[in-house]
This record gives C-alpha cells, sequence and structure tokens, in this order.
C-alpha cells in the first residue's frame, strides 16, 4: 500500500491540525516541506493549483483541505475514530467552526503588530515582506473577510468561554470523547501558543489549557522526511485508487466526464483544472494529468468547495 506523504511546512496550523490527526491515530507518515508562500511548483504539480497547506499525497491521489484529509485518515484507520458514533454531526459541524470561526479570530489576534514583531523577529526582513505580500492577496476573490483586530478581542472571551463551560462539562475532549473537533480548535489555539503575546488568550482558561496540552500530547506520530522531486516520482510511477460508488445527483447538474475546476469558496481560491470524475455528498475528484505527475486524482471535500464550469 502506498504510504502517506504529507505536504507542509513547521509554522502552517492546518499542517499541525493534519500532523495531530496523524499521531492520534498512530500513523507513519512521509514528511514534504514545502514553500510557505507562492510559488510552489512541486505542490502545484501534484495538485494543479491548489496551494493551501496542507496537502496529504497518496500514490497518484491528492487530498485538499484537512477536512477531507480526515475522511482519508479515517479510511486508512477506522480506530480511534475521529467521528464517534451518534455524533457525526455534532463532530464534523463543531470542527468546520473551529476551522473557520476559532481560525478567522485567531489570524487576526496572531496577525496584531506585537505578536508579528515577535514571530518575525529572527526573520530576514525580506522574507518577512514576501510574507505579508503573498498574505495580502490571499483573500482575493472568496467569501471569507478578515475580522477587525478590535472585533477579534472583543468576541475572544466569549468564544473561550463557551470552550471553557463545554470542557468543563464534558470532560477530557469536547464531546466527552476525542474527535474531530478537538483537532480543528486545538491546532488554532495552537497557533496563539507560538507567542507570549497572544499565549495568554488561551492560558487564561484552565479547562481549555488542561485539554490544550491533552490533545498536543497525542504527539505527530512517525515522520520521515521526503524530497519533493520524490514525491512527485512517487506520484508518476502510481495509479490513481478506484473511485468511491455513490449514487448520488448533482443539484447543479455537474457529472463524471464534465471537464471543470474546482475551486475553494473561502480564499485561496486558485482553482484546479481537470476532469470530474467523482462527484458526492462529500468529496469531489477530478482526474489531471501533469508534465512532471502523470494522471493524478485530486480529491476535494464537497463543502467549501465550488464547481465551475470551465
Ligand atoms: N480549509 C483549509 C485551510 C488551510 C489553510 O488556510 N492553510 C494556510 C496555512 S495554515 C495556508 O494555506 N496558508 C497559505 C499557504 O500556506 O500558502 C484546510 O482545512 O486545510
Amino acid at each position: 500500500m502506498s504510504e502517506l506523504i504529507l505536504h507542509h511546512y513547521p509554522t502552517s496550523l492546518f499542517a499541525e491540525k493534519a500532523r495531530l490527526m496523524l499521531g492520534f491515530k498512530g500513523l507513519s507518515w512521509r514528511s514534504v516541506t514545502i514553500p510557505s508562500i507562492m510559488p510552489k511548483p512541486d505542490l502545484t504539480a501534484l495538485t494543479g493549483g491548489y496551494r493551501k497547506t496542507p496537502v496529504l499525497q497518496v500514490g497518484a491521489d491528492v487530498y485538499c483541505d484537512t477536512a477531507l484529509i480526515a475522511r482519508r485518515l479515517e479510511a486508512q484507520k477506522t480506530s480511534p475514530t475521529f467521528y464517534p458514533e451518534g455524533q457525526e454531526f455534532t463532530a464534523s459541524s463543531l470542527a468546520s467552526w473551529g476551522d473557520t470561526v476559532l481560525f478567522l479570530h485567531s489570524v487576526s489576534l496572531v496577525f496584531q503588530p506585537a505578536s508579528l514583531a515577535v514571530r518575525f523577529a529572527k526573520v530576514p526582513p525580506e522574507s518577512v515582506k514576501a510574507f505579508v505580500a503573498d498574505r495580502a492577496t490571499f483573500f482575493d476573490g472568496g467569501t471569507a473577510t478578515r475580522i477587525p483586530l478590535e472585533q477579534a478581542q472583543h468576541q475572544w472571551p466569549t468564544l473561550m468561554s463557551r470552550l471553557e463551560t463545554q470542557l468543563e462539562r464534558n470532560g477530557d475532549f469536547l464531546l466527552g470523547v476525542p474527535s474531530i473537533a478537538d483537532f480543528s480548535v486545538a491546532h488554532t489555539l495552537w497557533f496563539l501558543k507560538q507567542t507570549p503575546v497572544t499565549a495568554s488568550l488561551v492560558d487564561d482558561y484552565p479547562a481549555v489549557l488542561a485539554w490544550y496540552q491533552r490533545v498536543v500530547g497525542f504527539g505527530h506520530g512517525a515522520a520521515s522526511e521526503l524530497s519533493a522531486t520524490d514525491a512527485i516520482e512517487i506520484a508518476r510511477n502510481a495509479s490513481p485508487a478506484p473511485l468511491p460508488e455513490e449514487a448520488f445527483t448533482d443539484p447543479n447538474g455537474f457529472k463524471a466526464g464534465d471537464q471543470v475546476s474546482v475551486s475553494a469558496v473561502d480564499y485561496g481560491v486558485n482553482p484546479v483544472h481537470g476532469e470530474l470524475v467523482f462527484n458526492g455528498r462529500e468529496e469531489i475528484i477530478l482526474r489531471r494529468e501533469d508534465e512532471r505527475a502523470g494522471v493524478v486524482h485530486v480529491h476535494f471535500p464537497r463543502f467549501g468547495f465550488r464547481i465551475n464550469n470551465h
């Protein structure tokens, strides 16, 4: 069976979510370090244009977005589960709240000048400039908007005291037992914990802090380095996995065989062009042919992405 290959970089919070998910499942994986800003030619050879971090590769199958990566890891190893029985909806919905609402608040808080000054203290000025320029256009064309710092500061106590109450009542994990929701909330708080300027936004809440330490305690599983060139070679030498079977009619009429593009809706909306080969309730799969990577299947979650006619 093909190895799990995570394309990521150390400071990415969504990559930290994926690393912790791999740790929770006790999985072994290969680690490809990608740039934190565009261009990312080796990554986009696999994805066809999707640029966000992280991306999971398994042979010639490429999985975009941690919401879908979680489902792929669940298929790889069902136990321990991300979706406890009877709580599947709650787990996914709370995870989605963490990845959007809580995440956008934490971005505003981490990107405040005092925090950035500490984060970038050892980074050369030209790299900081390139990073700021890259992120300045990252939200262009998407539905997400940045939350003004004052508003993020204003609302943060509400979000955190709700989490505090939930954890005081439910015990060790947000839903009592571990679920995908724990990872979507913990990685966002991990982002704030990286410097003393924002760490107190987590540390002031004792039940949250104890739970956070429990979740990061899952660790990252067993990782070993892989070069981007070798990852592309692995894709070239592999064939995409058999397609899932699901009877589903797309409400907008898109069907297998259509030439389409798929893009994220919120931000980082770079489209990926290809042939729609699978279109289901949770997942969309495009087939594309790349000069370097050969034939690959690029997988996206349905929720939060759109299919375009071109
Ligand atoms: N919904 C996406 C969000 C991913 C995301 O926003 N990742 C950030 C890094 S934490 C990113 O892509 N930043 C720009 C980049 O790495 O080029 C997911 O769940 O994977």
